[in-house]
Order: structure tokens, then sequence, then C-alpha cells
């Protein structure tokens, strides 16, 4: 039996500020346009909202790299702002969670900016410094994530400093005590002014292995053996959970990469009080392919990894349900770039997320089925990973098309793409210009007309997520395949004392026979009726008892 918790049952609605709602014109969406949109949230069925980062920032990385953990970048509004969007998403008894970066800080950092003007204070040891190997040498031969050395040089210091990521992205100094003591006040600070917790961001890298050997080169990236589960990840975890999580009725959500599941849950036992949550992403693409691949997914995969995963559920973890977020292009564009496709493809996948135990995230403009962007040229990409990569490409000796078509499909820009709301003037995004280019498809794809027509995507959402809390067997039942070796079929009940529940689901864009008939009543199908064979990726969820 499941200890029953709210955020188990929540279903997670990401917003990426940016791109969400504009309220003043400038092109940029804002906590108020945020605010203007709640009633349509709670109108989908939304629990709790997870803002990607609103702090003081340069941007370099969208918010990812943060100058002021305590200030609202002004483009997003006020710390007034930021109190009435949280005070009226409560009275609607929806919750808010914080996006924090604590593995680095923008190098605008008061703490960064310190440490290079005194490098006798003690904010230099906030960070990662090492001597260079040599005269212009690098302590060791780190690539960041972003097509760049993991390491700047400083004259201030005669030292170098690590970043994982964008160059202005400074890797913080975990070791360091009194640094984890200003971490854990400012993490206090947010949870007493009400907020609900937090998404973490690369939580799993907090932690570097010492002596930062050289390391190995795996896919663009170099060295990440050495820090993406460090000797002391578990304890500064444990730290934390013990001087901030633990103190309130908080939930964490831990955001990393290079680990596999099985490492993943161990962050999440609840015997070990770490996190309540992680994300795991392997299967976001399939072997052999990445986020700049085309290619049609092969949901058959994606079947073998949630039978793997709903089995690895026990009483002492819970797992988390996610398809789409601001670093991936959307997964509905893997799954099929046909028009007629579209609509099926992504009923499909709100039924499955509905259905299956874990906490459910979904990413704003998912529940609308937005898709890829066609981007004209590189003079389009915003995000800091496209741009580095781009110019990567051009000094590798490709010409600038075939650069900007490998880096399109791609980059993050796809799902930051703004929201479309209306088949207006910038889909209702803003009167201004856009920050990012919006996709050409928002006159037919916006929440206006889906709000107006029974079978769109937006209303099978609202229905399969009224579902999925009216039965709570869908969350906390048990998980029983059905035909588990028929290729192209996915079938599941899911059971407890409340109720018997089935869903069926055919994986691919054909006509498919269905291997087994369960006689129950159709509480939501992805074509309304039932016929003898199951359509183009047909999503079915029945009542048995
Ligand atoms: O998008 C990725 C690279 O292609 C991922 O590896 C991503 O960098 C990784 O999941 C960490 O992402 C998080 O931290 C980054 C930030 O750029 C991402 O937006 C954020 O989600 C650095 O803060
Ligand atoms: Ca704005």
């Amino acid at each position: 039996e499941y200890e029953r918790t709210w955020w188990k049952e929540a279903v997670m609605y990401q917003i990426y500020p940016m791109s969400f709602c504009d309220s003043n014109g400038d092109g940029i969406g804002d906590l108020n346009g945020i605010r203007s949109k709640l009633d349509y949230l709670k109108g989908l069925g939304v629990d709790v909202l997870w803002l990607s980062p609103i702090y003081d920032s340069p941007n370099d990385d969208n918010g990812y790299d943060i100058r002021d953990y305590q200030k609202i970048h002004p483009d997003y509004g006020t710390m007034e702002d930021f109190d009435c969007l949280l005070e009226e998403a409560h009275a609607r008894g929806m919750r808010l969670i914080m996006d924090m970066v604590l593995n680095h800080t923008s190098d605008e950092h008061a703490w960064f900016q310190a440490a290079l003007s005194d490098p006798s204070s003690k904010y230099k040891d906030y960070y990662i410094w090492r001597k260079g190997k040599g005269d212009g040498v690098p302590p060791n031969n780190w690539r960041s994530f972003f097509s760049e050395p993991a390491w700047n040089y400083y004259p201030q210091t005669g030292e170098w400093a690590l970043h994982l990521f964008s160059r202005k992205q400074m890797d913080l100094n975990w070791e360091n005590p009194e640094l984890r003591e200003e971490i854990y006040g400012m993490l206090n600070w947010w949870m007493q002014k009400g907020v609900d917790g937090f998404r973490l961001d690369v939580i799993n890298l907090i932690s570097k292995f010492d002596g930062l050997p050289d390391g190995e080169e795996a896919g663009g990236i170099t060295g990440m053996e050495h820090y993406v589960y460090g000797p002391r990840l578990h304890q500064y975890l444990q730290e934390m959970n013990r001087r901030v999580f633990s103190r309130y009725d908080s939930y964490t959500v831990g955001e990393g990469c290079g680990l596999g599941a099985a490492t993943q849950v161990s962050m999440t036992l609840n015997s070990r009080k770490e996190l309540n949550t992680t994300f795991c992403f392997s299967h976001f693409d399939t072997p052999g392919h990445d986020k700049y691949s085309i290619y049609r997914y092969d949901l058959n995969y994606l079947k073998e990894y949630l039978l793997d995963t709903q089995a690895v559920q026990d009483t002492d973890n819970w797992l988390t349900l996610v398809f789409d977020n601001h670093d991936n292009p959307r997964f509905l564009s893997k799954i099929t770039r046909k028009e007629t496709e579209r609509e099926p493809a992504a009923k499909l996948m709100a039924l499955l997320e509905m259905t299956l135990c874990g906490t459910a995230f979904l990413y704003e403009g998912q529940e609308l089925g937005m898709c890829h962007v066609e981007f004209r040229d590189s003079s389009e990409f915003r995000d800091v990973e496209a741009v580095n990569y781009y110019k990567k490409l051009l000094s590798e000796g490709k010409t600038e098309q075939e650069a900007f078509s490998i880096v399109a499909p791609g980059t993050r820009d796809q799902s930051r793409a703004p929201m479309q709301w209306t088949a207006g003037e910038n889909a209702g995004f803003t009167t201004g210009t856009p920050w990012l280019r919006l996709n050409d498809n928002y006159t037919a794809i916006n929440a206006e007309a889906e709000e107006k027509e029974e079978n769109s995507v937006l209303n099978f959402y609202r229905r399969a997520i009224a579902l999925r809390k009216q039965y709570k067997t869908l969350v906390y039942g048990s998980f029983e395949p059905v035909c588990r070796e028929r290729k192209d079929f996915f079938g599941y009940v899911r059971r407890d004392e409340e109720g018997t529940f089935y869903v069926e689901l055919n994986l691919s864009c054909g006509e498919l026979k269905r291997p087994v008939k369960k006689s129950g009543a159709l509480l939501l199908g992805s074509y309304g009726n039932i016929q003898e064979t199951l359509r183009p990726y047909e999503a079915n969820l029945y009542r048995l008892d």
C-alpha cells in the first residue's frame, strides 16, 4: 500500500515564463501574464505550477544562470507581482514550486564578483578553482555541456574556475559548509514565503570526485563520470532535507542528467530522506538517436521503458511521468510529423500519462498538441546551447546550411516557442514582438479554438485529468500488463479495492487487430467510440467492474 500524499496525485504543469503569456507588450512572458491564465490552468485540472527560473539573471541560459536568488527578474515583474501570483494560485487551491539552480550561479552573482575583486575573501571558496596544468592550459580536459571547455581563466586570481554549463554559469563548491548554509537559508526564505517546494536543477552534479581527474569523452561532453554521481551527493541531499524540506509540507523533484533510472531511485527512497522524486529522461529518445535526430519514435521502446519503470516502483519510492520539457523538442513531434496523426498521437500520450503510476508532469503547450517549429535560419535561434553548437559545427567545416539543418530540429528553442492562445496576432501571446519566433501553425492550433472544439486535444486532456482525479486507482492501483509480448500494442489493467480499469493503446500509425477484447464501459476513447479494429494511435480507457 502506498502512502497517499497530495504530490503523488497532483498534476504538475511546467511554465516557461518567457514564453507563456506577456502582459505588457515587451514580447516577454511575465508573472502578471501567468496570473491572467490561472483560471485556464485550473480548468485544465492542474494542481501544481512549476515556474522555470524567474530570478534576476543576465539570461545567458534563460535564467538558469542566477544573479540573485532573492530577486525577481524585472522582465517578469516585481516581488509584489510574485506574491500576488502565489496568493491567487493558492486561493484557487493550486500550489506553486520554484525552479532552483544550486549547482551553479551566474558569474555576475555577488559571490563570484566578490571572489574576483578580493580573491582573499571567503567567497572565493564558494566556487571551484584550480591552478592550470601549465601556461594557458586548464586544470583538466573536461568539456562543458554547451560545446566549450569547462574552465575559465581569471587573471584576478591567476586560477581557473569550473563551469559545467555555459562560460557564465560557475559551479558552486558544495564542499564549503558556509556556502551550504547560505543555500539552506535562501531555500528556507522561499519556503517561508509560502512556496510549496522545488524543482532542483542538475542536482546530481553538486558533488565532484576528489582531484577532478581527466575524463572520458561521451556524447560531446568530457568528464561526466567524475561528477554525475559524486561521493557526497547523498550526504548533501540528506543535509538539505534535514535543514529545509523536512520542516514543511513541501515537494521536491530532482532534475539530473547522465544517471540511469536505478541510481535516480536511490535519491528518492523514503527511508533515505533526500528527495521526494526525480526525473528520468532515458525514454526521451530511442537508442541510436538523440534530440537532434529526425526519426519516427518507436512507441514500443516507450512501452518497454514504462514496463520496466512501473515495475521498479515499490512502496519505498515514487516515480514521475514526464515526456516534455524546455530542454527537448516536443515528444509529439518525435512520434509523428504528419498533421493527420498529430491529434490521435497527442491523445495517446495524454491517456498514457494520466493512467500510469507516478507524479504526472505536463509542459506548457503539451495539452494543446503543440508541435515542432520550422525555423528559417540560425538567426532565429535564441538558446545558448544551440548557438554554441551551431558555431562549433561551422568551425568543424560544415556550411551554414548544413549546420542549420543539424541544429534546427533539436534546438531547445523548439519547445520554448511561445504559447499559442488564440488565432489572433502573435497567437495572443504578446501585443509586441515575441522574443522567439512563434510556430506558424497557431492560426489552427491554439487554446481558444480548442476550447470550442469538443474533441480537441485540450478537451481530451481535461477529461483524462478529471478521470485521474475521480479514480485514484489510476494513481495508486496495481499495474498489470496485458498481452505484453504483442508488438504495437500496449494494454494494462490498473486495479485496487475501488475498481478495475483497463487501458488499450495502439502504438502504431496503422490499423491494429485487438489481441484481446475486454468487456467494460468506455470511460474515455481518443476516437470517441469503439470499432472492431484499433485505429492509428487509438487509446481507450475502460472501467471493467
Ligand atoms: O538539454 C540538455 C543538453 O542537451 C540537457 O543535458 C540539460 O542540459 C540537462 O538536463 C540539465 O538541464 C538543466 O540545467 C541546465 C539548463 O540549461 C537546462 O535548461 C536545465 O533544465 C543548466 O542549468
Ligand atoms: Ca512582458
